[in-house]
């Protein structure tokens, strides 16, 4: 029987008081898992808690930078002793530099590759080794449409994603005997706050998506709630290494043609 359920499971959702990683941890509850996030500090951490409240979710929320080993490290041992160990591990947190290249400063460049590549790194390598002692688990790296496209100004963030891309298939290949299962979601463009500065009123960016998209609209966070339950549950034991796209059908579609 095909279960989609993750009744039981202690799920680590990163960067998720809001966007994309707190719809994905709402539909993980919906799911039953027990949700845990991380936020840069308190405030966004207890701003987070109200909100998973507000649904009925007692999610359990620690201030960590996901891109200090030894913050990372604390908060996965606080969390293995004050809830359990982590079945689901999803590297969510992320931040954009949109700069053109030969202004960007090899500082911001750095940057982006520390959150968006670097931290799903530090944050895999720790967890993983109770997923091995627990007989497995299941990594899910949010990539990008920039994990397989470049456009101007986001050269730093194209690298992060594109690197994610591929150490989603290596943690899949060097942990996929211990029933640790790695993939990525590729969502397209999705209205959150880090795509807010795109889609102002008139700005010729939100036409231009449409015009990319079959689906002739933004994604939502919520588009993502169900192929991340689909990759958290025990209906996917058997992918690993793949990146699903969530995209509306943008890289399947050359773009609207002139009338
Ligand atoms: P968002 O609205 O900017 O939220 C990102 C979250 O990550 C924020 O809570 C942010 O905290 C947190 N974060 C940033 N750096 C962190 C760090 N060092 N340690 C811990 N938390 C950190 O982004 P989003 O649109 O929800 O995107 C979530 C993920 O999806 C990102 O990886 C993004 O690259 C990816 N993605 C987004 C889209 C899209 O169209 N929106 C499409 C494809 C992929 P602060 O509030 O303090 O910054
Ligand atoms: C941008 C956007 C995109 C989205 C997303 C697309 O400036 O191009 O921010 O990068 O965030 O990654 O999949």
């Amino acid at each position: 029987m095909v279960s989609f359920s993750l009744d039981n499971k202690i799920a680590l959702i990163t960067g998720a008081s809001y966007g994309i990683g707190f719809a994905i941890a709402k539909g993980f509850a919906q799911a039953g898992a027990k949700i845990v996030f991380n936020d840069l500090n308190q405030d966004l951490v207890n701003k987070g808690i109200e909100s998973y409240k507000q649904l009925g979710i007692d999610a359990v929320g620690y201030v960590c930078d996901v891109t200090v080993e030894e913050q990372v490290k604390e908060m996965v041992s606080k969390i293995e002793k004050e809830i359990g160990d982590i079945n689901i591990l999803v590297n969510n947190a992320g931040i954009i530099k949109r700069i053109p290249m030969t202004e960007m400063m090899s500082e911001d460049f750095r940057k982006v590759i520390d959150v968006d590549l670097t931290a799903p790194f530090i944050v895999s390598k720790i967890v993983i080794p109770s997923m091995i002692r627990n007989g497995g688990g299941k990594i899910i790296n949010i990539c990008s449409m920039m994990s397989e496209l470049g456009r101007e100004t986001v050269s730093a963030y194209a690298a992060a994603k594109g690197g994610l891309k591929m150490l989603t298939r290596n943690i899949a290949s060097e942990y996929g005997e211990y029933n640790i299962q790695c993939n990525g979601i590729g969502p397209g463009y999705i209205a959150t706050p880090q795509t807010a500065p795109l889609r102002t009123e008139g700005h010729p960016f939100n036409s231009f998506i449409i015009s990319k998209t079959p689906a002739a609209r933004w994604g939502t966070p919520d588009d993502l709630i169900g192929p991340a339950v689909f990759l958290a549950s025990s209906a996917s034991d058997f992918v690993n290494g793949h990146v699903l796209y969530v995209d509306g059908g943008i890289l399947a579609y050359i773009g609207k043609q002139p009338k």
